[in-house]
C-alpha cells in the first residue's frame, strides 16, 4: 500500500494488489489461473481476506462466484459490480481480475474518506468467463441472471473432468446454481471495470472510456474423423487425413470474417491424433469462434461454417461432429447507468469517451438481470490475453475515482 500523508494513492494500491494476485497462477509466461483449481481457490483467499478487511460480509456462491457485500440503507436496493477471476492461458495480469478489484479499492477509498454509499454494494469475483477449461461461459453471472442452463455442468474440460465434478471438488453444490438467481426488485444495476483490450483509449489519449455495446458471441466444437496410416507407404489418393480437413476449416473461418462486414472469426485452439511425425492425421478436434455486434451476421457465419464443414467432409469421406457449444448475443448498456459513468470520467478530467466492446464480458448476462455500464481503462498498446496486457497504476486510481463518485451519485 502506497501512503502519502492522508493522501492514499489508491491506483497504486489497486496495482500492488494485482501483482500480488498475478502471482496466484500456474507457473509460466503470464497468468494462468482457470476456474475450480488451486490457482482460483488461492485468489479466492486472497480477496476474501482483503473483503473482510474493508468490511465486507464475504461468501463463495454454488457457482463458485466470490461476494463482497457492503450492507447500505434498508430499502435501497443493491448495486452490483465485479468482473472475472479467472484468465486465459499465459494471459495477463488485468483482464477481468482488475474489474475485481477497482471497485473493492473504490469501497476501501470511501470508507478511508469516511463516506457510505447510499445504497448495498456487492463486489462480485466470477469464476469462469473465458471458457478456456470448459466449453462454457458465464457460468456464475447467467447464474445471478437465472439464465444458466443446468446441461453444461456435464460439460467436460480436456482431461475428461465434468464442470459438476470440478465444482464439487471446489466445495460446491453445483446442483444449486438454478437456485442463486437475484431478485430484480433489489438490483439497481450492475457495473463492470475492465481493461479495454483494444487501442482505442490509447489513441485518443483518455485513461477511461464507456462502453456502448458488447459484442456477441457463439463458440462451435468440431471434431474429424479419418484413417491414419504411415506417411511413406498410404497412397496420397484417397487418404482420409483429418487434418487436412481441419485447414480447410481454418481456412473457411478466417475467409468468412476477412469477406463479411463486422465479423470476427478464430479458430484457437485444435489438438490432433495420432500428433506424431510419420504417421497421417486420423483425428483433428477444433474450436471455431465467431463475434459480431451484430448478431445476424454473426449466426449467418456459424451456418455457413456448418455446411462448408459437411460437404468437406461428404468429400473426403471423414466423419464430422459440429455442435454449438456456446452463444451469447450482442448486448447494448443501459443508457441511464451508462450516462452516471460518462459523468463522473468528466469529473475525473476525461473526456467521456463511449466505445463498443469487440471482448465479451460478464455484463451481457447481467443485462438479463438488471440494467449494466461498463467502464474501459487504457491498455497499453491494446494488448491483451498475452503476458505484456498492461493498465498504468495512475490510470487505475482514476477509475477507482470514478467508481467512487458513481456510488455516491446513486443518493
Ligand atoms: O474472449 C473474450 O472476449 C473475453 O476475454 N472472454
Ligand atoms: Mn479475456
Ligand atoms: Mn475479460
Amino acid at each position: 500500500m502506497t501512503v502519502s500523508g492522508a493522501l492514499t494513492d489508491w491506483g497504486a494500491c489497486a496495482a500492488d494488489l494485482l501483482d500480488d494476485l498475478a502471482s496466484l497462477s500456474v507457473p509460466g509466461s503470464g497468468v494462468t489461473r482457470l476456474p475450480f483449481t488451486p490457482e482460483h481457490r488461492a485468489a479466492v483467499d486472497f480477496l476474501s481476506a482483503r473483503m473482510k478487511r474493508a468490511g465486507l460480509a464475504v461468501w463463495l456462491d454454488d457457482a463458485g462466484t466470490l461476494v463482497g457485500r457492503l450492507e447500505g440503507p434498508a430499502g435501497r436496493g443493491t448495486l452490483l459490480m465485479g468482473s472475472h477471476q479467472d484468465s486465459v492461458r499465459h494471459g495477463g495480469a488485468f483482464d477481468g481480475i482488475m474489474g475485481v478489484v477497482l471497485p473493492l479499492v473504490a469501497l476501501e477509498k470511501l470508507r478511508a474518506e469516511g463516506r457510505e454509499p447510499p445504497c448495498s454494494v456487492e463486489v462480485l469475483g466470477f469464476a469462469d468467463e473465458e471458457g478456456v477449461r470448459f466449453p462454457t461461459a458465464l457460468v456464475g453471472s447467467r447464474a445471478l441472471a437465472g439464465t444458466v442452463d443446468p446441461g453444461v455442468l456435464d460439460m467436460e474440460d480436456a482431461e475428461g473432468m465434468t464442470l459438476r465434478t470440478a465444482m464439487a471438488g471446489f466445495g460446491l453444490s453445483p446442483e444449486r446454481i438454478g437456485t442463486l438467481k437475484r431478485d430484480p426488485g433489489d438490483v439497481i444495476g450492475f457495473v463492470e471495470t475492465h481493461i479495454e483490450q483494444g487501442p482505442v483509449l490509447e489513441r485518443a489519449g483518455e485513461a477511461l472510456g464507456v462502453v456502448s455495446a458488447i459484442c456477441g458471441i457463439e463458440r462451435h466444437s468440431i471434431g474429424i474423423v479419418g484413417e491414419t496410416g504411415h506417411a511413406g507407404t498410404l497412397p496420397m489418393e484417397g487418404r482420409k487425413d483429418a487434418l487436412v480437413a481441419a485447414s480447410a476449416i481454418v481456412t473457411e473461418v478466417n475467409r468468412l470474417a476477412l469477406e463479411t462486414e463486422g465479423l470476427h472469426g478464430t479458430v484457437g485452439a485444435m489438438t490432433i491424433g495420432p500428433n506424431v511425425v510419420n504417421a497421417v492425421p486420423r483425428v483433428a478436434r477444433l474450436t471455431a469462434e465467431f463475434r459480431s455486434p451484430d448478431d445476424t451476421v454473426r449466426a449467418a457465419a456459424g451456418e455457413a461454417l456448418h455446411e462448408f464443414a459437411e460437404a468437406l467432409c461428404e468429400r473426403m469421406d471423414l466423419g464430422l461432429s459440429c455442435g454449438l457449444t456456446y452463444q451469447q448475443p450482442a448486448q447494448p448498456c443501459a443508457a441511464g447507468l451508462s450516462d452516471r459513468l460518462v459523468k463522473a470520467v468528466k469529473a475525473a478530467g476525461g473526456q467521456g469517451l463511449v466505445l463498443p466492446s469487440g471482448a465479451t464480458h460478464d455484463a451481457s448476462a447481467m443485462a438479463d438481470l438488471c440494467p449494466v455500464a461498463m467502464l474501459f481503462v487504457r491498455c497499453r498498446g491494446g494488448v491483451s490475453h498475452r503476458p505484456e496486457e498492461y493498465a498504468a497504476p495512475e490510470d487505475m486510481g482514476q477509475a477507482v475515482a470514478v467508481l467512487a463518485e458513481l456510488l455516491m451519485s446513486l443518493d
